[in-house]
Formats: structure tokens, sequence, C-alpha cells
């Protein structure tokens, strides 16, 4: 099998050159209305929803590649049962600290409650059948969850990561999958945060010590390779 590589930083991706579709996931984070829709999670806190939205083009283009080649696709949800027996009393308390509790009642249903509006996909990522699905109570998505079995079972080796938030969600997921040795590109077109120089510091932080959590690239440099 040729070598194949991703122009990015602070290396060529992935480390060995081994991306093919069978060992290679595309990782979509949370795109829900609750962090990118008009009267959402995010929006009920008062942050710039472009921010968020931003992405959703690029994804939109890296997802069509993907899946055309064969890649695996995975989705994730971040949300809490509606009896909300798996949220921790604390996270709760500063969701509401902030004007947004997560399990009340706003705009899109309960706020990042599962089952409502507000925390499904938004229809432009809509994930289609077979690609599974990680529902997740947490930041990352690996704690609390069967995604690292699932990636496992695959034989899944290489992941590639977009979605929102950079520097919470993205950035937990990227760190739970380096250390248990997943090789990891983030897309910095395909993410967004709250705050603008929060990602950019995401991103940063990434490739320091010779990409201490992976690599960084852009959409259309994995689409150019691919
Ligand atoms: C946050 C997320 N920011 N998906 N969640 O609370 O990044």
């Amino acid at each position: 099998m040729p070598e194949r590589f991703i122009k990015s930083e602070p290396y060529p991706w992935p480390y060995n050159g081994d991306l093919r579709p069978q060992n290679t996931a595309l990782i979509i984070i949370d795109m829900q209305t609750d962090f990118c829709g008009v009267g959402g999670y995010v929006d009920k806190m008062g942050y710039d929803l472009s921010l968020t939205r931003a992405p959703i083009e690029p994804i939109k283009r890296v997802l069509a590649a993907m899946r055309g080649h064969g890649y695996h696709i995975i989705h994730t949800r971040e949300g809490h049962r509606p009896d909300l027996a798996d949220l921790p009393a604390n996270k709760r308390w500063r969701s509401r600290q902030i004007g947004a509790g997560i399990g009340d009642p706003g705009p899109c249903g309960r706020i990042l409650v599962r089952g409502e509006p507000g925390w499904d996909i938004i229809p432009e990522l809509a994930p289609k059948t077979g690609e599974p699905i990680i529902d997740k109570p947490g930041k990352g998505s690996f704690c609390a969850t069967d995604l690292e079995l699932m990636l496992r079972v695959r034989g899944i080796e290489n992941i590639v990561l977009t979605g929102i938030t950079t520097d919470v969600c993205v950035h937990t997921t990227m760190r739970e999958a380096n250390d248990r040795g997943f090789e990891c590109v983030l897309l910095e077109d395909c993410c967004g945060a709250t705050d603008k120089g929060n990602h950019d510091h995401a991103i940063r932080m990434v490739k320091m010590q010779g990409g201490v959590f992976g690599a960084v690239a852009r959409s259309a440099d994995l689409i150019g390779a691919i």
C-alpha cells in the first residue's frame, strides 16, 4: 500500500502514512441545535452563534468526501437522560448560573436533554442510516460511552476530528483519543468555539511538543489527499 499523508502541522498526518478508509474515522462532534442553533443552549448563554455555525459548510464538504470514499463516519451528541439521572449536580448548577439551566425548558425544549428538539443534530449534517451516533453525558466522547469499543472492533487507528466546540468537547475528545493511542488530526476550519481566542489557543496547544495531541490540518488539504 503506498503511503498517503495530509498536509498538516506540525507534521504530515498520519505519522506513518497509513491513511485508508478501513482504518480511519471521521468523528463529527455535537453539531446539535443546542450548540449552534437559535434558541439552543449556546444561544441562551448569550454567545455569538456565527462562531459555532462557521464549521457547518466545511464539515458538509468533508462529510461528503469521506462518505463518498467509504471512510467510517461517527457522530456524537452531548445530552442527558430525561430524568437527569446522569447529570452531575455541579454541571446543572453552573449552567443555571449563566442562565441556561440544563434540563430546564427553553425555546428548543428542555436544554441538553435527549429526545428534545434542541438536542438533535442539525439537518445539514444529519447522520445516515448505519452511521453510529454516540450519546455522551460529558464533554469527552470516550467518558461513559462505547466509542472506544466501537473503534477497536472496526480496526480504526486514525481519527479526523471536527465539530463544536474546539476548546471543550473537541479538545477533550482529542486528548482522550490520543491517550488511547489513536492518531488524531483536528480540521481547524471544521471546528468552532464560543470565543475566537479560545479556538485559536486550542489549535495552538495541539501543535506544541511536536504535536502533543496529534496534528492540525485544513479541510481542503484532507479532501485533496483522499
Ligand atoms: C460545551 C461542547 N461547550 N460540545 N459542549 O459545553 O463543546
